[in-house]
């Protein structure tokens, strides 16, 4: 594995036995799409355990739930594609392929522990357990971001790398209020070319704040693929500028993505390397004041960019096969069985237990009754006039004529 450490060095971000990994020599080029590659991993496409790798150190429970919340985060995506496409939930941001960075990431992590996310972090929902809360935004309610909010996650962010800044701040926040709090910040490969994303770091890296930088490395950006989006080798060598430590990781990898997040909120909380001192940690290890690190997940979408983009016009379908090879449900549940920590009986309850899960959430956002001037209320502070005349000629309308004047038919 390697690290980009600030001195452009490599560094370990992992713990020791893990480090030696050489994924060229564990796996075939020919089936496995980042064989060649220089990345953390624990397991291989078929879900044993690569030589040399360090499996964490979890419970049974723990890895089964790691798997029960991929699991649900699936069967969220597939229904959630099929309700946009019966008009129940507005526009969505499919995620199938990337729930091992999500869902192995946010186990890392305490609960107490901010999360801010871009758009298709979907997984990191399902582990805080507030998919009935969140579905109702994707359903145009505000509801669904003010209730994910009191789970510690941040609303989600269209706006490309615009929440980056708002998650280092955070992060400084907690830091001068002795909180020991991290904040794990996602946003994709399209990102980095944000200058947000430049300030962030830029700042992250002076202020030592607590921050985990997740870097969703799926190859493109809507129709951009990764080779026009930079010329640095790996999203995860910017790091080095910024004067903090860089990791790469397969991301369709549950346990790899588990164990670096581990390492980084250790080293956000300031108990690893790289920090500038000072701090006080817990333990015997020399105090240091937090580091962030930028993790960056290599991974694959196997869908659409969104329910309203068409991927055969600028990916040829058969550049998606091989990827489906590190299918990251497949890997853990291969793991586990492996491992004797499930078997067929045990795999079918998850199964089931997932399609209640996600058909309760349906039910219940489905259940949620808007009040029009939601859309309003949430833009500002104080309501501009404009705004505000246009609330109140709505909302007398509404009152005239009522609800059904204005609701599309069936
Ligand atoms: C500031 C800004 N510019 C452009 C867009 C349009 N846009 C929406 S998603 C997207 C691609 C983002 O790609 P990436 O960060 O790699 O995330 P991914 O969709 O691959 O998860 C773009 C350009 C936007 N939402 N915000
Ligand atoms: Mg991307």
């Amino acid at each position: 594995m390697t690290e980009h450490g600030a001195d452009g060095a490599d560094a370990d971000a992992t713990p020791d036995s893990a480090t030696d990994i050489d994924p060229s020599t564990d796996t075939d080029p020919a089936t496995d799409p980042l064989a060649d590659e220089d990345l953390y991993r624990v397991l291989g496409p078929d879900g044993s355990p690569l030589p040399d790798a360090t499996v964490p150190d979890l419970s049974d429970e723990q890895f089964r739930a790691i798997y029960r919340d991929l699991v649900v985060t699936r069967r969220f995506d597939e229904r959630a594609v099929s309700l946009q496409r019966q008009g129940r939930i507005g526009t969505y941001a499919p995620c199938a392929g990337q729930e091992g960075s999500a869902v192995g990431s946010t186990h890392a992590l305490a609960d107490r522990d901010l999360i801010s996310y871009q758009y298709r972090e979907h997984g990191a929902v399902v582990v805080r357990d507030l998919l009935a809360e969140y579905l109702p935004y994707w359903m145009g309610h505000e509801s669904g971001t003010e209730a994910i909010a009191d789970g510690n996650v941040f609303p989600l962010n269209i706006g490309i790398a615009a929440h980056l800044p708002h998650a280092v701040g955070a992060a400084w926040a907690f830091d001068h209020r002795d909180e020991d709090r991290v904040v794990a910040c996602h946003f994709g490969d399209g990102a980095t070319s944000e200058g947000d994303f430049h300030e962030a770091l830029n700042f992250a890296g002076v202020f030592d704040t607590p921050t985990i930088f997740c870097c969703h490395n799926n190859g493109w950006a809507i129709s951009i693929p990764e080779s026009r989006q930079t010329a640095s080798a790996t999203f995860a060598q910017k790091a080095t500028a910024y004067g903090f430590d860089g990791v790469r990781v397969d991301g369709m990898d549950p346990l790899a993505s588990y164990a670096v997040t581990r390492e980084a909120a250790e080293r956000a909380r300031g108990g690893g390397e790289g920090g500038t001192g000072g701090g006080a940690v817990d333990g015997d290890g020399p105090a240091r004041d937090p580091r962030p690190t930028l993790v960056e997940f290599v991974e694959y979408r196997f869908g659409a960019h969104t329910t309203a983009d068409d991927p055969t016009a600028y990916r040829d379908p058969d550049d998606v096969d091989p990827w489906r090879a590190l299918d990251p449900l497949d890997r853990m549940e291969a793991f586990l069985r492996e491992t004797g920590r499930i078997d067929d009986e045990g795999v079918a309850a998850i199964r089931e237990e997932a399609d209640d899960v996600v058909a309760d959430a349906i039910d219940f956002a489905e259940s949620v009754e808007p009040d029009p001037s939601d859309m309003f209320d949430y833009a500002s502070a104080e309501l501009p006039p404009e705004i505000r005349r246009q609330r109140d000629e709505l909302l007398a309308a509404v009152e005239e004529h009522g609800e059904g004047a204005f609701l599309r038919e069936e």
